[in-house]
């Protein structure tokens, strides 16, 4: 059975290759002609367990090739990002494109699934009608299933693995058929729904992990006025045996929980005001960081004009290399304005905007403040003794992830402490 999977990143990839140690023969499809080339050769720069021995084995075994343009395939998997414009809606230009590109390729017999996440009714109104433009009949001619990637950054290739998956295809024919592709290397167990429950399922999923961020996140600041620690509060709460609120922390990022949200926003606009609330709480965050930065200048009676302040951390989150809707960003951009010198120091991140320091001593010597932005086990470990001696004379220390116990005689604000 050949496989196209289109769109070779996060989800994509590691689809494409547990796929191909499976017996099928998959094409890995991208616009993207260096990451395609980087494939080709059994390299991948996403930072997760396990994910390059099994690519290169893909290659090697030629399982997986790549190219640019879509061929003829049994099976096309659609896997591209679905990001949201200015006015926080979805973006559906990608997944259009490949569905375009499809069209004059599909044959009788084919299945199509869309693992891209998207506004409810999407398969069926979006995608249904565009294929069906090769003058076949979905759900008779050729099979059509949305069966959304739930996998967790950092454990990528286990979830991919273990997780139930749900697929709803736009008939029973349309889910089985996926059901039996997904069996090859899924452990979890499989549900079938209709396209739209499934849709509508992964959102909520997001959705519920962004509004409880956005509940500790709330509690956290409620914390900061009681003059009580979050951390102590919310690991008491948790003994209760239903209660599971997650940390609070300087900002909600990556590609997914702060953006799907707003696919529930964009179709239900007036009954998602909790939702919406939600995520305004959490893109809150980083500015609640700059009061907490300007408060500790204060203390310190130093001018943040003209001061040098490390940035720690720039992935969205601890141990990942992505730096994606990272809190970060907004945290910089307004310590530029006020004309702070920033210096950024992430051990992992290869992609972002603005030069990273690599070298912590370098990275801190002659600072005025640290703010830790995310949670990097590195940070965890760090010799804030050493790092003290190293900076400028009052030193600051601000700690957006609540991964510091001891201030060392810093300047120290923590968020909800
Ligand atoms: N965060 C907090 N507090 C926490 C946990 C996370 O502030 O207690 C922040 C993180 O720092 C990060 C953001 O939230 O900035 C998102 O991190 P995450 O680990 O919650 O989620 P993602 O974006 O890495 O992955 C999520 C997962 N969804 C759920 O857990 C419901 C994953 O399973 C999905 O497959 C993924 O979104 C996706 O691609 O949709």
């Amino acid at each position: 059975m050949k496989i196209s999977v289109i769109g070779i990143g996060y989800i994509g990839l590691p689809t494409a290759a547990i796929l191909a140690t499976h017996g099928f023969e998959i094409i890995g499809v991208d616009v993207n002609e260096s990451l395609i080339k980087s494939v080709a050769h059994g390299k991948t720069d996403i930072n997760e367990p396990g994910l390059s021995i099994i690519v290169k084995a893909a290659v090697k075994s030629r399982g997986l090739s790549c190219q640019k343009q879509i061929s003829e395939s049994d099976v096309f998997i659609i896997c591209v990002p679905t990001p949201f414009t200015k006015e926080k809606k979805a973006d559906l230009s990608y997944v259009i494109q490949a569905a375009e590109s499809i069209v004059s390729l599909l044959r009788k017999g084919n299945l199509v699934i869309l693992e891209s996440t998207v506004p409810p009714g999407t398969t069926e109104k979006v995608l249904k009608p565009l294929l069906e433009k090769s003058g076949l009949n979905a759900g008779v001619d050729f099979y059509l299933a949305h069966c959304p990637e739930r996998v967790l950054p950092g454990n990528l290739l286990n979830e991919l693995i273990q997780n139930d998956r749900i697929i709803g295809g736009i008939n029973e024919e349309s889910g089985l058929r996926a059901k039996n592709l997904y069996e090859t290397f899924v452990d979890g167990n499989i549900y079938l729904t209709d396209s739209t429950t499934a849709e509508l399922a992964k959102l909520m999923e997001n959705t519920y992990r962004a509004v409880n961020i956005a509940l500790a996140n709330e509690f956290a600041l409620i914390a900061e006025d009681l003059g009580i620690n979050i951390i102590e509060g919310i690991n008491l709460a948790n003994k209760h045996p239903r209660v599971k609120i997650p940390l609070p922390g300087a900002g909600v990022g990556g590609h997914c929980i702060p953006i799907d949200p707003w696919f529930i926003v964009e179709i239900a606009s007036e009954n998602s005001k909790l939702i919406s609330l939600a995520l305004k709480i959490n893109e809150d965050m980083p500015e609640h960081m700059i009061s907490l930065i300007e408060d500790a200048f204060l203390e310190a009676k130093k001018d943040i004009k003209i001061s040098r302040i490390v940035i720690l951390g720039v992935a969205y989150k601890g141990d990942v290399n992505d730096a994606r809707e990272t809190p970060a960003n907004p945290i910089i951009q307004k310590l530029k304005e006020f004309g702070s010198e920033v210096i950024i120091y992430d051990p992992i991140v290869t992609h972002f905007s603005l030069p990273i320091e690599r070298d912590i001593k370098r990275a801190v010597s002659s600072a005025d403040a640290l703010v830790i932005v995310t949670d990097h086990s590195e940070f965890k470990r760090l010799n804030l003794k050493e790092i003290f001696n190293l900076m400028n004379e009052h030193p600051i220390l601000i700690d957006g992830r609540n991964i510091v116990f001891d201030n060392e005689g810093f300047i120290f604000r923590g968020l909800g402490r």
